[in-house]
């Protein structure tokens, strides 16, 4: 079972306890990071002025959050590391720490969680809360309990079912998506046989390229038969540019010929 083994995206033996009450069990751990904090690293060698600039000139409060990762990877690489295996008619347990400085508001599709603990107290049991949206304020855990019985209210069947922050932001990468912090629920029957999700004709290739992160790759054009949703052509584009510019052009001349036209005597 992928949850036994540690590495691949599982970072711990299960507990006796665990194993007995669940089939399997993931860890989550969600952060967000802002770019500006992180680079200062980078900028010296003394750490006099590394000090400096992270905790004299480093403004906290103006803060944004850039990178959204979970357990330390952003999407695609999430896929590849943090996905949570399933079969039917299981118990897994999900232990869920936010990281970050920002809430998550953890989204499964397709299935709705207990609430089951939070900060590693078990809730009364008429507090826990069955629901597909679990708000994790920062430095917060949850256990949520996910149950993959087909019965429209725990699972609503097999499948690849998205697992994400809900706010927009933390499925972008620098501001770019997708990326950030979306995983999946993948039942075993919708994984190939090199453990990736069977999808429909789209090609991830692009996604795990330099150039993606270079903003250079269409991110649609995959899904597109049409090939409307790619990039225009740079000449196009240039030649575009080119005649709007000349018509600007055009347009302030005659705006100007308007106001400072020579006037003629029976105007005065
Ligand atoms: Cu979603």
């Amino acid at each position: 079972m992928a949850s036994e083994i540690v590495g691949a995206g599982a970072v711990r033996v299960r507990s006796v306890a665990s194993r007995e009450a669940y089939d399997r069990e993931y860890d989550l751990h969600y952060q967000d990071l802002d770019r500006e904090l992180h680079e200062i690293i980078q900028t010296s060698n003394d750490p006099r002025v590394i000090a400096e600039q992270a905790h004299r000139r480093y403004d906290i409060t103006e803060r944004t959050a850039d990178y959204f990762r979970l357990n330390g990877r952003s999407f695609p690489y999430t896929i590849r590391e943090s996905t949570i295996v399933a079969k039917p008619n299981e118990k897994i347990r999900l232990r869920v720490l936010n990281g970050g400085a920002e809430g998550v508001a953890l989204h499964t599709h397709g299935h709705k969680a207990k609430v089951t603990h939070y900060d590693g107290v078990e809730a009364d049991p008429a507090a826990q809360l069955r629901r597909d949206v679990v708000w994790i304020a920062p430095a917060q855990r949850v256990d949520l309990l996910l149950e993959t019985v087909n019965d429209g209210l725990r699972s609503y069947g097999e499948g690849i079912w998205l697992l994400h922050d809900h706010r927009e932001m933390a499925v972008t990468t620098d501001g770019m998506g997708p990326g950030g912090d979306v995983s999946a629920i993948i039942y075993e029957s919708y994984l190939d046989e090199d453990g990736w999700p069977k999808v429909q004709g789209v090609d991830w290739a692009p996604l795990f390229t330099p150039e993606y992160y270079r903003r250079e790759v269409p991110v649609w054009a995959t899904y597109d038969p049409l090939g409307i949703l790619g990039d225009v052509p740079r000449e196009q584009a240039v030649r575009m540019r080119t005649i709007l510019f000349a018509l600007d052009i055009g347009l302030l001349l005659a705006v100007l010929y308007v106001l400072f036209r020579p006037r003629r005597k029976e105007d005065a």
